[in-house]
């Protein structure tokens, strides 16, 4: 296991339904280290590049309105495997296949309404933060560090 950074975003039906101090506690409380943070309106044409490699699918169009909606928060974390202990943390894609105890398991029901995104990949997770985070991400070190990791 090695130190990672992720994209996580809480999407608009997150923020519309007062999710976002839950969420950001879960990786908090995890161990896992903030970056970035901002509440963000994003242009269809951004969310269009977040989401380039499901153009063509037959719900993006819709994917893109609802993220489109309102506003959505956007955040870097890191820690050990954070892109895949994130994608563990928030379940499965649809909601209803999601375990009890993940964020989508415990606060979603529809694929569509599913209130937060992770990054599925290392790489994915540097195109998706240089993607929200053009002006770059805040250096500081994290008093906790020696207290989670060996
Ligand atoms: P994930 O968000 O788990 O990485 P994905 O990248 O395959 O899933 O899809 C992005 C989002 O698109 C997903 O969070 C919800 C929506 N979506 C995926 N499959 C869908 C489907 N079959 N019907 C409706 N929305 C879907
Ligand atoms: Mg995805």
């Amino acid at each position: 296991s090695k130190t990672e950074r992720t994209y996580i975003m809480v999407k608009p039906d997150g923020v519309q339904r007062g999710l976002v101090g839950a969420i950001i506690a879960r990786f908090e409380q995890r161990g896992f280290k903030l970056i970035a943070l901002k509440l963000v309106q994003a242009t269809t044409e951004h969310l269009e590049l977040h989401y380039a490699d499901l153009k063509g699918k037959p719900f993006f169009p819709g994917l893109i309105k609802y993220m489109a909606s309102g506003p959505v928060v956007a955040m870097v974390w890191e820690g050990l495997d954070a892109v895949k202990t994130g994608r563990v943390m928030l379940g499965a894609t649809n909601p209803l296949a999601s375990a009890p105890g993940t964020i989508r398991g415990d606060y979603a029901l529809a694929v569509g309404r599913n209130i937060c995104h992770g990054s599925d990949a290392v790489d994915s997770a540097e195109k998706e933060i240089k993607l929200w985070f053009p002006e770059g991400l805040t250096q500081y070190s994290h008093s906790q560090e020696n207290w989670i990791f060996e």
